[in-house]
């Protein structure tokens, strides 16, 4: 059945179909029936595994290669035809030679299996700022995930015309000497293979949503970033929003689904999600920069997870969800994952599929990056916001990552061009979200280092500019939850608690809050924080907030190094706020 009439789609699906040769095409409608058939289909394969229907209805496990677990940034590439426009982030190919590296692998690599054709729409469809992509999968399991977190199906055939995003993925043979996740943004296309796994496959987020779309805000005049947006209802009954901008694994749907202290709660402050990853923003006609989630659905990291962390994605987790590398309790034919809660099953089979059991377990029993796919419509705060195609306006953007020492639990730029260079200084301790050593700092501008599709000094440069069209731009913020006391334990407690910070950052937006001026910005003093019903004690949070010039001096050093990459590109601007930062740091 073909639902897309527009020749020039066609022709691209027909010449896909040609290199690739699968046995057969499916077009994906988006309806439960077709999708229906297809998680039984996957069932009989053992490509998924269905969950305990009584108490995780409508719930899927699969498990994906042990080498294949986590994005892989080093096989990442920007394939532009000028490698500067790529930039020294990026890995960097020419298109030719990409193209026929790619088709080599592509060839007959769907032979005996089926392609899936899904059309999907990023935004609200039919939305003025939506965009349409068509992914062409030879996985059930990347057709499920899409239908979780994008808009797939007959929906949005009708708006696939010359625009459109191409797509192609094959698992290929899964070997990782051979895995490619590259985005042609000059072509609008975007091919991966060899790897099932999450955003490397998952074509609508991280390739297009933020790798593709960031070359066309630039081209258009907006922003694609990867943010979490929340909205923060104070007593009042007034919802401000926020974004916030954190590498992987660092807190963005945590932070996206926070739950107010109790004490909070009582005085009436809300919090709603309106999306957990990624943020395309534009300049409204009012001036000010309104936010709208692309995406469907969360896919979310599974360990720590639990009813105190994060009691709203547990809950979102509980139908209609497909567990990726989490643990398997046999005695219930439900999932577990690590500090899901304090009593690991004894009757287990672990990520892998290895029979697993506290006593004998010699890794974890959930992979660190195991995940959920989930709808956004289980969340039991979203936002009403969610499918307005206008989205919400933002009042204010925090920047953040894990910094042991160093950087203080919040403080705000002092203007639109110094928070551009707080977001381009930032650092962060690597996670499992991506290959490489776990704790390593590294910088990662705007929590973009892995997503940005062009050079990240163009990118600057463009977010500087946005200040023109934005009579009423948000404020800027830095914060960092994961300050360590000498034995390494987190000092600030987070999760909820972390709306204390956030009730300070809004109240700064609308001139509520007072703060104290330091060398690196505006810095709450002790008492501009609420500490009602939490045990930390003034003095604790002084420390939080502390800033120790020695180490911000040490700092320096390295945004010069990182900076150094960049050479005559990197903005005017950003060097002169590095000066001036040093210069109050000597003063
Ligand atoms: P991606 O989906 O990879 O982009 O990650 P994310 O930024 O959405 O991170 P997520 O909210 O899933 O959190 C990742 C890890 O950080 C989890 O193990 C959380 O428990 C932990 N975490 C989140 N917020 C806090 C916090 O406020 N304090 C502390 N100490 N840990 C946190
Ligand atoms: C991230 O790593 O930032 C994620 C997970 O959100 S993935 O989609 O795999 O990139
Ligand atoms: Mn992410």
């Amino acid at each position: 059945m073909e639902i897309i009439k527009n020749q020039t789609v066609l022709d691209w699906i027909n010449a896909q179909v040609d290199l690739t040769k699968p046995d057969q095409v499916v077009w994906i409608d988006g309806s439960e029936a077709q999708l229906e058939a297809l998680r039984q289909q996957a069932c009989s394969t053992g490509e998924i595994y269905k969950l305990n229907e009584e108490k995780l209805p409508g719930c899927y496990l699969h498990r994906s290669d042990p080498t294949d677990v986590a994005r892989v940034e080093s096989r990442t590439f920007i394939c532009c035809e000028r490698q500067e426009d790529a930039g020294p982030t990026n890995n960097w190919m020419a298109p030719a030679e990409m193209y026929a590296k790619l088709n080599k692998l592509y060839d007959g690599s769907m032979k005996g299996r089926t392609m899936y054709v899904i059309p999907y729409c990023m935004g609200v469809v039919g939305s003025p700022f939506a965009k349409y992509g068509i992914e062409l999968t030879d996985s059930i399991y990347v057709v499920l995930n899409m239908a979780i977190m994008t808009r797939v199906g007959a929906q949005v055939a009708d708006y696939l015309d010359e625009g459109f995003i191409k797509g192609l993925h094959s698992k290929g043979t899964l070997d990782p000497e051979e895995r490619y996740i590259v985005q042609f943004p000059e072509d609008n296309a975007i091919m991966s293979i060899n790897s099932g796994y999450g955003g490397n496959v998952l074509q609508g987020k991280k390739c297009f949503a933020l790798r593709i779309a960031s070359n066309l805000g630039r081209q258009e005049g907006w922003l694609a970033e990867h943010m979490l947006i929340l909205g923060v209802e104070n007593p009042q009954g007034e919802v401000r929003y926020i974004t916030g901008a954190f590498p992987s694994a660092c807190g963005k749907t945590n932070l996206a689904m926070l739950i107010p202290p109790e004490g909070y709660r009582k005085n009436g402050w809300k919090c709603w999600c309106v999306g957990d990853d990624i943020a395309w923003l534009r300049p409204g006609p009012d001036g000010r920069l309104w936010a709208v989630n692309p995406e469907k659905g969360f896919f979310g990291v599974a360990p720590g997870t639990n009813a105190n962390s994060n009691p709203n994605a547990l809950a979102t987790t509980q139908k209609g969800t497909i567990f990726t590398n989490v643990a398997l309790n046999l005695d219930d034919n439900t999932v577990w994952w690590e500090k899901l809660d304090k009593n690991p099953p004894h009757n287990a089979l672990d990520w892998q599929g290895n029979p697993w059991s506290p006593e004998t377990a010699q890794g974890p029993a959930a992979h660190p990056n195991s995940r959920f796919t989930a709808p956004a419509e289980n969340c039991p705060c979203i936002s009403q916001a969610f499918n307005d195609p206008q989205g919400v306006p933002i009042s204010a953007m925090i920047f953040g990552g894990r910094r042991a020492k160093t950087v203080p639990l919040v403080y705000q730029s002092r203007s639109w061009q110094h928070g551009v260079f707080m977001g381009s200084i930032m650092g962060s301790e690597k996670t499992a979200a991506a290959e490489g050593t776990v704790g390593e700092t590294r910088r990662d501008p705007m929590a973009m280092l892995p997503f940005c599709g062009y050079h990240m000094a163009d990118y600057w440069q463009h977010w500087l500019d946005m200040e023109k069209v934005l009579t009423n731009p948000p404020k800027i913020f830095n914060v960092n939850w994961f300050q360590t006391d000498d034995q390494g334990n987190f000092i600030w407690p987070g999760f909820g608690e972390n709306l204390r910070v956030l009730e300070w950052i809004l109240k700064r937006c609308f001139d509520e809050a007072g703060a104290q001026e330091t060398q690196i910005g505006y810095l709450p003093k002790p008492e501009d924080m609420n500490l009602e019903g939490v045990d930390i004690t003034r003095d604790t949070l002084a420390g939080l907030l502390r800033v120790d010039p020695e180490g911000w001096k040490k700092e320096c050093e390295g945004i010069h190094a990182f900076y150094e990459r960049f050479g005559d590109k990197l903005p005017a601007a950003l060097r002169q706020e590095l000066k001036d930062l040093e210069a109050r740091l000597e003063g």
